[in-house]
């Protein structure tokens, strides 16, 4: 045997005996933030970050074992890459992202693979969007969060520990390491960004069914809501006004003046919402097709030929949204679309959601021709739960190239950590039952966990009908989701505040104006996210993370760090809630808006209790019916005023014009309010005081509650 061939022989029986070691690598990448890596070769050959909002670079290397959260990487029987934490005794786990079920994940195993789920059940393994990211809060308060940076189909096992075992190859694992949840979350927005402020008329309510059609319809609906004074800024178009599902098409006899309709919106204070999904009919003549195929835009077979799917229209074509070029193409659909004065755009069936298979998906070996700094081409499995993701991103880009100078609003169903850059989202097809009711809170706070802080659920239920007292309960702390809006589907009966029972339209009438008195402090919470990445509709527990006693409250959840939601999630409504303890002797204190104006019915127990932190001033206005209603929005205002222990309280009012960019060149006003307390007398002033916008000259009125 030649030295050659014995060095060859003695390699590979080394390969065959010798353990799988890993020598993995840790890097530091921001502040508290180390990305492992499970050797030299993987961190060398890493994909770039999709979740992330630029690939970062080491800041310094420090030993893997110093760091007390170091993964272990290893490989699985079934090809599976896998990374394990150790977690400390007693920590809480949250997030994974748009998961069915309770607040608390600890004991659960979920999936990150884009799913249309309709009729989807508390154990579903995977939905509509894919967060591989956990937010774990130790016994002590502290907390830390783990991103598996890889957008393959991935298990997240926390039964024992931290598990992700993702298909494909190996990924890096991004622990956040911070003193409170609150800080890991502005970690993960450091990382993956925050969500982009909203026009302000996307903060009110929105109602929408399975269609409203033809388009007097639509206008009977939005008339309705003003004749009955029920608060609302949006009405929603699903599929039915297009001609035959062609995406970018109206039915020429039910929906043949879209502008005259959107203008008849406008002119009775309603934004308007248009659906567009990603099949596009494969047909000859239809100008999506041609333009799309002259382009050649359409997703491949794995033998090169095109990839055709039946969706709504029938047979159908899918754009190749992971590569920039098609992504153009696309975002060019939307200027002859949005001309016809529509202001937001809904992406829905964008997991992509393919009829008549089993996977009810496109097959795992399409091949995207993705940009290289997404990785290049890849096969769809590779891609499949950022297909969506990067459809939003094409659409945003669109929306906003035409209506320049305008903040754009887009809905997706499905989406990828991170992609709450892009827009917001819901929580599915959800069913009108009280289990999905109530489910309703933990996962739209669990998706706020991951990110995605512009959530709620359709609020009473999609499919099925329910009934009045379950509408009505859901309007009820529905219309304090960041994202509010009613829907239904198809064949079910008419689900507007008004199409049950007088008691229910004014149960619904109750919520849609506390939501719309409490617009200035909704408003606040929304510049404050998307500026820090601050959660908008958080956990109880955030009040006081150390307190294990509301580690797993979820029939309640803060609207911002001041106001607590406590919702009545069954028909008896005889849950007990924990509260936040109270903070150096005072207690949050309860108070409702009914009985502010002469003692209006404040009995009313559809509606969740609401409370406010001690030391917390709340700006309120008064009730308008949409954004715009009244000349000067800001002529009058109402601070909720709770003083702490100290006799303080402080709050803070972001304003600025409801839409546009000028906001980033500081056209805005944020005003920070101060009450305090000298002999029983509380008075309040403006502490500071930053933007360019001129204060205006209004009424300012103080409650103060105990
Ligand atoms: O476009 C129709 C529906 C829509 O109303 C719903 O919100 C989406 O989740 N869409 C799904 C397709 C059909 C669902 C049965």
């Amino acid at each position: 045997m030649s030295i050659r061939r014995a060095l060859i022989a003695s390699a590979s029986i080394l390969l065959t005996l010798a353990p799988q070691v890993w020598s993995q690598t840790a890097e530091v990448i921001g502040n508290g933030i180390v990305r492992f890596d499970a050797s030299h070769e993987a961190r060398i050959n890493r994909r770039p970050s999709i979740a992330m909002v630029r690939q970062f670079e080491s800041i310094g290397d420090i030993v893997p074992s110093t760091h007390p959260l170091a993964p272990t990487f290893s490989q699985n029987d079934e090809g599976r890459f896998v990374a394990s934490i150790d977690i400390p005794a007693n920590t809480s786990l949250y997030g994974t992202g748009q998961v069915a079920g309770p607040l608390l994940r600890n004991g659960f195993v979920t999936e990150t693979w884009n799913f249309d789920a309709f009729g989807y059940g508390l154990d579903a393994k995977n939905l509509y969007t894919s967060q591989p990211w956990v937010l774990a809060v130790r016994e002590d308060g502290t907390a830390f969060g783990v991103l598996a940076d890889t957008t393959e189909r991935c298990e997240i096992d926390l039964r024992d520990g931290i598990t992700f075992r993702a298909v494909g190859s190996e990924f890096p694992v991004i622990i956040i390491d911070r003193d409170t949840p609150q800080q890991v979350m502005e970690g993960l927005a450091e990382l993956t960004g925050t969500i982009a402020m909203p026009p302000r008329w996307a903060v009110g309510y929105h109602q929408c069914r399975y269609s409203y059609n033809p388009d007097s319809r639509v206008k009977e609906v939005a008339d309705e809501f003003r004749k009955r004074k029920l608060p609302a800024d949006v009405i929603w178009m699903d599929i039915d006004y297009m001609d035959g599902y062609r995406v970018f098409t109206f039915d020429p006899e039910q929906f043949p003046d879209p502008k005259g309709l959107n203008d008849y919106l406008d002119s009775i204070g309603f934004s308007n919402v248009w659906m567009i999904d990603p099949g596009v009919k494969a047909e000859e003549g239809y100008f999506v097709y041609d333009s799309g195929t002259q382009h050649d835009v359409w997703t491949k077979k794995a033998d090169g030929s095109v990839f055709y799917g039946e969706v709504w229209p029938g047979v159908c074509v899918f754009p190749d949204y992971l590569n920039k070029d098609v992504r153009t193409w696309w975002a060019g659909l939307y200027e002859e679309f949005m001309a016809y004065d529509i202001d937001g755009v809904w992406n829905d069936m964008n997991e992509p959601a393919v009829f008549n298979v089993e996977s009810k998906t496109m097959p795992e070996d399409n091949i995207h021709n993705a940009d290289p700094a997404l990785g290049g081409p890849g096969n769809h499995g590779r891609y499949h739960n950022v297909y969506g993701m990067h459809m939003i991103k094409a659409t945003r880009e669109g929306v906003m190239a035409a209506n320049p100078g305008k903040r754009p609003f887009v809905l997706s169903r499905a989406n990828f950590l991170g992609g709450h850059r892009y827009g917001a989202t819901w929580t599915g097809d959800n069913s009108a039952t009280w289990e999905h009711l109530e489910m309703s809170i933990p996962m739209s706070i669990n998706l706020g966990l991951s990110g995605q802080t512009f959530a709620g659920p359709d609020i009473g239920g999609f499919a099925y009908n329910g009934d009045g007292e379950l509408f009505a309960r859901w309007m009820g702390f529905g219309t304090l989701f960041p994202f509010a809006r009613g829907h239904t589907a198809k064949g079910n009966i008419d689900k507007e505040p008004w199409s049950f029972t007088p008691e229910v339209e004014a149960t619904s009438r109750r919520a849609l104006e506390r939501r719309y008195r409490l617009m200035p402090y909704i408003y606040t919470l929304f510049y404050d996210s998307s500026q820090t990445g601050a959660v908008i509709a958080m956990p109880t527990f955030f009040a006081d993370p150390t307190d294990p006693a509301l580690r797993s409250e979820d029939d309640s959840f803060l609207l911002g760090s001041d106001l607590l939601v406590v919702s009545r999630v069954t028909p008896e409504s005889d849950r007990a809630v924990v509260l936040p303890k109270p903070v150096d002797g005072v207690p949050w204190a309860k108070f409702d808006f009914e009985s502010f104006d002469g003692g209006r019915d404040s009995k009313d127990t559809d509606l969740p209790d609401l409370y406010i932190r001690p030391g917390a001033i709340i700006v309120t206005a008064p009730v308008t019916q949409y954004f715009g209603d009244r000349p000067d929005q800001r002529d009058e205002i109402t601070l909720l005023v709770h003083l702490d222990s100290n006799g303080e309280a402080i709050g803070t009012l972001y304003e600025d014009a409801g839409d546009g960019m000028e906001y980033m060149m500081g056209e805005y006003l944020l005003s920070t309010f101060k009450a305090t307390s000298v002999n029983g007398k509380v008075s309040v002033e403006v502490i500071a005081q930053e933007g360019k916008m001129t204060p205006p000259e209004r009424t300012v009125k103080v409650r103060v509650i105990e």
